[in-house]
């Protein structure tokens, strides 16, 4: 059954820019709204068990150090049809790919460096949200 929440992180290129307010406003903006918030930083350990589902990928090694270079903005966000709404309004995972207007079109410099994740399926995201926040941190 489809679930309301999707879970979603900026990623360190976008800290470093500066494009916090910028891609939260947009989000708002889309309808989502915001029920968990923090930012943080992945461990190596935390980033290779996020994503060791690609792990046999040859990028493996430079997405950790990509996601473990600085903070991260983690997010629980409640809309209806969620993933794939959020996943409309990220874009392709190549932003040479992304449709205009999408946060991948606008902030992110390349497949490797992509400003934001969306979880991909309801599965995912109650996984990824839980790897995140407690339940207390969810509202
Ligand atoms: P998405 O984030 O769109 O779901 P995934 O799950 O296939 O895409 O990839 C996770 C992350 O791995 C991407 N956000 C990107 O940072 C990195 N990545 C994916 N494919 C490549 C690639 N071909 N080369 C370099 N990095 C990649």
């Amino acid at each position: 059954m489809a679930t309301n929440r999707t879970f979603t992180m900026l990623k360190p290129d976008s800290i470093e820019k500066g494009y916090i307010g910028a891609i939260l406003e947009k989000i708002n903006a889309a309808g989502f709204k915001i029920v968990a918030l923090k930012m943080t930083r992945l461990s190596v350990a935390h980033a290779e068990q996020f994503y060791a589902i690609h792990k046999e990928r040859p990028f493996f090694g430079e997405l950790v150090e990509y996601m473990t270079r600085g903070p991260i903005v983690a997010a629980i966000l409640e809309k209806e049809n969620a993933v794939e709404d959020f996943r409309v309004l990220i874009g392709a995972t190549n932003p040479e790919d992304a449709a205009e207007g999408t946060i991948r079109k606008i902030y992110a410099e390349s497949i490797s460096f992509n400003a934001i994740h969306g979880s991909d399926s309801d599965e995912n995201a109650e996984i990824e949200s839980n790897f995140h926040f407690s339940g207390r941190q969810m509202f």
